[in-house]
């Protein structure tokens, strides 16, 4: 490769380290599940796990803004227009598609028998209202505070969820009722907002105040270059982060394993449903995407996703496509050598609206609680389940189980019980690793598909601020 024999043998000692770690995290958590770990000694244990975690978080603010700026400013308006568009239609369409294969799935398996019976009820989730979940993700748009924004908590007034504690004390787990776990009610993130941060706020921010920059030319440059530096200074961050990433992935990893419930006693419906969500994940992931990578670009999508290995190992690992964003951008921009003027702005937008994993699970999902209940759903009825996954997947968060949240409007819309949400929640944990590595992959194949069709306009303006021009 053009950066010599180190620079190759750095990049595949990475992946090599990163695999590794995905193996003995495995190997260590069934290791250790015999040991029946308390609550508070898997916190011990997945504590390496935790701060890379920390650490991957810390960045994404700076990342977001300083990117998209950066991103935004070192086009003309025409340009960044086209992209934008290309992007747009590109999220559109393959989270179409993603819906699409969910239905079509979900309705030849039929992994839902019409009967409630095997399943252990969990905890109730209180009703959010498809509408006033709507109005909240325009609302957080424009966030009326930038710097409260970046920093608040957003929370909204309708949306409430259940989320599972459990008290330790002397390591004795005490709960309600007997059972293993007592309930708590806590407000959910606003959807659109990235741990605690109003992400789709300041995007809508960024993008704006980037081309604004970028129109004021020489004027604009102090600010330009200000946000460039911030920009750089992160990824430097970043690939000292990586080598961490290995360790903290082999603990997340072990970590999960080691609590999580006994799989051999979950019911059949829900295996079923377990095996056609990952079915439809499979198709999107490993078929549909390369596929329309391979015909826009006709290059080899394989060896471009070779590439992202450890991004996508990355969102296995965290569960959260926003967590693995520094990530993506090191192996989008390093190993693939996909212009920086593209990744700048289709990554942080694509982390934060196109998700087409979520997409095809909710759709999936909602279908799936239907036949549970047994209920003939209409036509129109599923083409209502379509549109409102495809909202409900702009408006999960990049984070653990957000989609698991945003199901309620799409069950509030045929009226289904979004109580059955919890039907599923069993199993969420381990569903929700594969959708996120599935909407990274979306939003990097995404990367490498509008700079193929922008590459026109990219080899005209601005060369020093992309990789080497795209060839062609
Ligand atoms: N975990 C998610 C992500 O970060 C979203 C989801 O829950 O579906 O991509």
């Amino acid at each position: 490769t053009k950066d010599g024999v180190k620079g190759f043998f750095k990049r595949n000692a990475f992946v090599l380290f990163t695999v590794a770690a995905v193996i003995l995290g495995i190997i260590l958590g069934f290791a250790l599940r015999p040991y029946k770990m308390s609550y508070r000694e898997v916190k011990y244990f997945s504590f390496p796990g935790e701060l890379l975690m920390r650490m991957l978080q810390m960045l994404v603010l700076p990342l977001l803004v300083s990117s998209l700026i950066t991103g935004m400013a070192a086009l003309d308006g025409r340009a960044s227009g086209k992209m934008g568009l290309r992007a747009v239609v590109y999220y559109t369409t393959t989270t179409v598609i993603a819906v699409f294969i969910g239905i079509v799935l979900v309705l030849v398996i039929h992994p839902g028998k019409g009967s409630k019976d095997e399943f252990t009820k969990q905890p109730k989730i209180e009703e959010i209202n498809a509408s006033d979940a709507f109005l909240d993700l325009i609302r957080n748009m424009i966030p009326p505070n930038l710097v409260e924004a970046c920093t608040k908590q957003f929370k909204t007034q309708y949306a409430k969820r259940v989320v599972l504690v459990r008290i330790t004390v002397n390591d004795t787990v005490f709960t309600l009722n007997g059972s293993e776990e007592i309930t708590r009610e806590e407000t959910i993130p606003v959807p659109g907002s990235v741990n605690g941060v109003n992400a789709l706020g300041l995007v809508v921010f960024s993008i704006c105040f980037g081309l604004i920059i970028g129109s004021m030319k020489e004027q604009g440059k102090p600010l330009k270059d200000f946000f460039d530096c911030l920009n750089e200074a992160v990824m430097r961050l970043v690939a000292i982060i990586m080598w961490y990433a290995p360790i903290g992935i082999l603990f997340l990893i072990a970590g999960k394993i080691v609590e999580m419930d006994d799989i051999t006693s979950m019911g059949g419906q829900l295996a079923m449903y377990t095996v056609t969500v990952i079915c439809g994940l499979t198709i999107h992931a490993v078929v549909v995407l390369p596929t329309l990578y391979f015909i826009i670009t006709r290059k080899n999508p394989y060896v471009f996703i070779a590439g992202l290995l450890q991004a996508l190992i990355t969102a296995l690992g965290t569960s959260s496509s926003s967590a693995t964003l520094p990530v993506t951008f090191k192996c989008l921009e390093e190993n693939n050598k996909v212009d920086k003027r593209v990744t700048r702005f289709v990554l942080p937008v694509g982390a934060t609206i196109n998700m087409d994993g979520t997409a095809l699970y909710e759709a999936l999902a909602a279908i799936f609680i239907a036949q549970v209940n047994d209920y003939d759903l209409t036509f129109g009825q599923i083409l209502t389940i379509s549109i409102t996954a495809t909202a409900a997947s702009i408006g999960a968060a990049g984070i653990p189980q957000a989609g698991l949240v945003t199901m309620v409007i799409v069950l509030t819309s045929v009226g289904l019980p979004t109580d059955d949400i919890t039907l599923i929640i069993a199993v969420d944990w381990f569903l929700d690793r594969l959708r996120t590595t599935t909407n990274v992959l979306g939003d990097s194949i995404g990367a490498g598909i509008v700079e193929h069709l922008s590459r026109h306009e990219l080899q005209k303006k601005d060369p020093e601020v992309g990789n080497s021009v795209v060839e062609e």
